[in-house]
């Protein structure tokens, strides 16, 4: 039986088959702003990403997944908490059964509606799979989406669903800009943590922007009704 979000293969079974899921720097997390310590040495995010790199979307069967061209240095990540520069491969939600729950990070217990991952690798290494083992490999920038005013920007998004009904289906997606999904302040907080599903290797530097974005009720139920049809990609 593959890993997914259901009782009998959800995140308690994971460390059956992924027993780094006991690690020492698992993700996601309860972020505690209070206890949190002030780091005057971190830098601000550098977020450069170029449109034309834009490649498809496609349905990895537990989520969607836009994907970029990787094989340059067009769309990156820099400075912030890393060194070095990382390029983006990919990005993909985590949405709940429920306005109520669907981040994986929460706030000092508070669940967001939804959480974008913006997923880039370290171009110390030679390829997004080889860096998604190192310590430092992987940068993921993540986003909270709040029930609230509509969201133009992820509105291509949703009308693209339509063509990717089933696992495994893609369509080409061009011309698009994340960084219309990024919140206007990019203050983050930072950790070293994990990939939060299956592999679970522990070479993600989280960026988790404190400020979230708005979804509009029919927006996030349109994502749920995805993930109901196709993806069960759902958090309790
Ligand atoms: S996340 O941002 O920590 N949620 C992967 C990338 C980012 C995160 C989690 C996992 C990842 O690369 N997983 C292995 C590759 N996957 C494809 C994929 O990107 O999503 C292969 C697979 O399972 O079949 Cu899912
Ligand atoms: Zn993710």
């Amino acid at each position: 039986m593959s890993w997914g979000y259901a009782e009998d293969n959800g995140p308690a079974k994971w460390v059956a088959n992924f027993p780094i899921a006991d690690g020492p720097r698992q993700s996601p997390i309860d972020i505690v702003p209070g206890e949190a310590s002030y780091d005057a040495g971190l830098k601000p995010l550098s977020i450069k990403y170029d449109p034309s790199t834009c490649l498809d979307i496609l349905n990895n069967g537990h989520s969607f997944q836009v994907t970029f061209v990787d094989d340059n240095d067009s769309s990156t990540l820099t400075d912030g908490p890393i060194s070095g520069t990382y390029r983006l491969k990919q990005f993909h939600f985590h949405w709940g059964a429920a306005d109520d729950r669907g981040s994986e990070h929460t706030v000092a217990g508070t669940k967001y509606a939804a959480e974008l991952h913006l997923v880039h690798w370290n171009t110390a290494y030679p390829s997004f799979g080889e860096a998604a083992s190192k310590p430092d490999g992987l940068a993921v920038v993540g986003v909270f989406l709040q029930v609230g005013a509509e969201n133009a920007s992820l509105q291509r998004l949703l009308d693209a669903f339509d063509s990717i009904k089933t696992k495994g289906s893609q369509t080409s997606f061009a011309n698009f800009d994340p960084s219309t999904m990024l919140p206007g302040c990019l203050d983050y907080w930072t950790y070293d943590g994990s990939l939060t599903t299956p592999p679970l290797l522990e070479s993600v530097t989280w960026i988790v922007c404190k400020e979230p974005v708005s979804v509009s009720p029919e927006q996030v139920g349109l994502q749920r009704e995805c993930s109901d049809r196709l993806c069960a990609h759902r958090l309790e």
